[in-house]
């Protein structure tokens, strides 16, 4: 089996998005046991994971997301170089939990390599194109821009857009979350959710954004870039990361418990 399988690590999967700086050791753990299977069956793995508590706590709290403010930039530069670090530290958790499974990677990190918010941020995609058995990891960052703001949030969501469309050879696209199955017809906490089991941006669905914590766009931002990465890449699914055999599944099979997303 071959071809390159873009993964994203939700942040909410891998963090408690809700309490500074809490990280899910354990579903870090399980999945990084699945991505060594698949690296095992050929498949070339590129990985790229959210902030969750790592991030987007302080960047909303110094508003990091709408650029530099010139009554508070004093802090809010304090605030970006803090983000980084901290984004350096759970990246390097993730790392040691692939390496565990004896995987080789490289930690990529967007402050050093992009410019620009959304998915238009610029960047040279090519240092994702590493040797055989190398895992390249990236992640959601405070980057520098360059449109008179300072600094911006760069979502992973929208590098996982970059990366689908533009490497040579991507086979799938696959969004672990961290709350559902998938998604669902209505927040999934509610009484009554269903999963659906295709998706696309023509169908409706009753969504949430949690404002108050996330400062890219949730499980929205997710669909509508899922849904983009349709148009080119032929298996774009979101899937629950907390059962990662079903990654493993996908990849074999096909077919997995999971959502489908299709082009418009
Ligand atoms: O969690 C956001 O990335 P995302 C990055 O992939 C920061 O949307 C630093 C909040």
């Amino acid at each position: 089996m071959s071809g390159k399988v873009v993964i994203k690590l939700g942040g909410g999967l891998i963090t408690d998005k809700g309490s500074m700086k809490t990280i899910n050791t354990e579903a870090v753990r399980s999945v990084a046991k699945y991505v060594a299977e698949i690296t095992d069956l050929g498949f070339a793995v590129l990985l790229v994971h959210g902030a969750g508590s790592y991030g987007h706590i302080l960047a909303k709290k110094w508003s990091i997301a709408s650029g530099s403010r010139r009554s508070i930039l004093e802090s809010q530069r304090e605030a970006v170089s803090r983000i980084r670090k901290d984004m350096i530290e759970l990246n390097s958790i993730v790392i040691g939990c692939l390496e565990e499974q004896g995987l080789q990677c490289e930690s990529l990190p967007p402050s050093n390599w992009a410019m620009g918010t959304g998915k238009e941020f610029s960047g040279n995609l090519t240092i994702f194109e590493n040797e055989k058995g190398v895992i390249p990891v990236t992640f959601g960052d405070v980057v520098d821009t360059n449109d008179g703001t300072e600094f911006g949030i760069l979502s992973g969501d929208d590098i996982m857009l970059r990366l689908s469309n533009e490497m040579v050879g991507v086979g799938h696209a696959i969004f672990l979350i961290g709350d559902a199955p998938g998604i669902m017809d209505r927040p999934p906490h509610q009484d009554g959710a269903i999963l659906l089991e295709t998706w696309g941006p023509n169908d409706s669905v009753n969504s949430e954004h949690y404002e108050e914590i996330d400062v890219t766009g949730g499980i929205r931002l997710k669909m509508e870039r899922a849904s983009e990465i349709s148009r080119n890449v032929q298996n774009v699914w979101i899937i629950d990361g907390r059962q990662p055999s079903r990654l493993l599944e996908l990849l074999t099979r096909g077919q997995t418990i999971g959502t489908r997303i299709m082009p418009s």
